[in-house]
């Protein structure tokens, strides 16, 4: 498992801490938090702006959107990304049309001098899914390896079973 997860497994302590759940509509995010929070006490928030929700676990604030075709939206989203340690991006591994369109949003998110500390988690999610890409595929569309100002991880996974989301049990 990657040090990214360790250390995303590291924040449920005692301080304050943001993670931001961001990807397409139906990548995952939603059931991939559910595999997060099973098993603890959760407050949930009613939703705290434009199509944002906001889980906390403990002292960890979840922030969760769907990104892509919603420019009236993004001035909002700037609001939420001030102390972001962590952004969780969700991939629909099957969605190849739409992968593009990730790819431009990733981009727009690092270079946002709010998000200049984040770490950035990858799940490449629906792996049971036939057809789905590989992380290597993802990873080279994405062009992961130029990214040298984040620390990033890219993770396989499928939120219906909790496969590959191991270290976060
Ligand atoms: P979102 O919150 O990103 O919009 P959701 O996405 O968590 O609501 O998931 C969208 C749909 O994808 C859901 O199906 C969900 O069950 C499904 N899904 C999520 N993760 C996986 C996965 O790993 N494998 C498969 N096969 N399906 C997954 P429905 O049918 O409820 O819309
Ligand atoms: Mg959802």
């Amino acid at each position: 498992m990657g040090q990214l997860m360790a250390k995303l497994m590291s924040i449920f302590g005692t301080q304050e801490h943001k993670v931001i759940i961001v990807g397409l509509d139906n990548a995952g995010k939603t059931t991939i938090l559910y595999q997060f929070l099973t098993k603890e006490v959760v407050h949930t928030c009613p939703t705290i702006g434009s199509n944002v929700e906001e889980i906390v676990l403990r002292k960890t604030h979840f922030l969760v959107w769907d990104i892509g075709g919603q420019e009236a939206l993004r001035s909002s989203w700037t609001t939420y990304y001030s102390n972001t340690e962590f952004i969780i991006l969700v991939i629909d591994s099957t969605d190849r049309d739409r992968l593009w369109t990730t790819r431009e949003e990733l981009y727009k998110m690092l270079a946002h001098e709010a998000l200049r500390d984040a770490s950035v988690l990858i799940f490449a999610n629906k792996q049971d899914m036939k057809g789905s890409m590989t992380t290597m595929e993802i990873s080279q569309f994405l062009s992961l390896s130029a990214i040298k100002d984040h620390p990033w991880h890219i993770q396989a996974c499928c939120a219906l079973t909790g496969e590959g989301l191991g270290a976060l049990e």
